[in-house]
């Protein structure tokens, strides 16, 4: 199994100018999100999508990449890979750009620490893909591990209202508490005094987020998929978090290829 295609991956820097202007940092303080459009050049985008596309032609084998399928809403009949997760472990390019770029420097300045990359996933959304419901996503039992993270999602198709595009949750100030129980979406009586708004983003757009931003998704009505880059971190000071992370996710949820005939596995938030 190649680790990696891209035996010269591009240098992403370490070093250098901050990546986020101060009012971006002031931004996430105040609401706990901030945009940065065009954090990655096109041609930076289009490498990565090269390197999705090679994670895609592999094949799905226990051990390897945690390739998960859905059936789609436009066809039943038909299986698409609704996301890859756990990747960066078998992809030195990848795992590059999660550990030592700019974006993990963005990640450092706005928990103002230096971060470990907890966990990453590429969500495909291809045609008929379904959404997601609205959630913090640390509900999903992340509390576990540390009291906050930040993600970073790194838009690689044009994502637009028709095809899914992410919605955050507007009016609410910074959050730091969970809103709702851990391992259910939000429900409509505890949308109250917020709303949530459409966000549609171009490729290179980058959107840092933290574990407590209310968001969701909705279905991709189109003919093109959208991709979406999500990479999470954790400040250093609540240590690496990521292997047991992992090793609880595969009990419960494990990737398609390593699951156990007749058994059940329910996605939860
Ligand atoms: O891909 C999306 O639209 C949102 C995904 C998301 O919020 C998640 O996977 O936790
Ligand atoms: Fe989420």
């Amino acid at each position: 199994m190649p680790r990696s295609a891209g035996k010269n991956p591009p240098a992403w820097p370490e070093e250098g100018p901050l990546p986020l202007a101060a009012g971006q940092v002031a931004a996430f303080d105040a609401k706990g999100w901030a945009f940065a459009p065009a954090f990655f050049a096109p041609a930076e985008i289009a490498v990565m999508s090269g390197w999705i596309d090679e994670l895609l032609a592999r094949p799905e084998t226990p051990g390897a990449h945690w390739v998960y399928h859905q059936p789609s809403l436009v066809d039943p009949s038909r299986a698409l890979v609704q996301r890859i997760e756990n990747f960066c472990p078998h992809h030195d390019a990848f795992d590059a750009l999660a550990r030592r770029s700019k974006m993990s420097r963005a990640a450092e300045q706005i928990l103002k620490s230096p971060v470990r990359l907890f966990k990453e996933k590429i969500n495909f959304k291809e045609p008929g893909g379904a959404g997601f419901e609205l959630h913090q996503d640390q509900q999903a039992g992340w509390s576990r591990y540390a009291p906050l993270f930040v993600t970073a999602m790194v838009c690689i198709d044009p994502a637009t209202i028709e095809n899914g595009c992410l919605e955050v949750a507007d009016g609410l100030g910074r959050l730091d508490r969970l809103i709702a129980d851990e391992w259910r979406p939000i429900d409509e009586r505890e949308t109250e005094g917020f709303s949530v708004r459409a966000f549609p983003t171009a490729p290179g757009d980058v959107v840092f987020f933290d574990s407590f931003v209310p968001h969701a998704s909705k279905v991709n009505t189109t003919s093109s998929r959208r991709r979406m880059l999500f990479f999470s971190y954790n400040s250093l000071e609540h240590g690496d978090q990521r292997d047991a992370y992992h090793a609880a996710k595969r009990a419960s949820f494990p990737p398609d290829i390593e699951r156990r005939p007749g058994s059940e596995y329910k996605f939860r938030v």
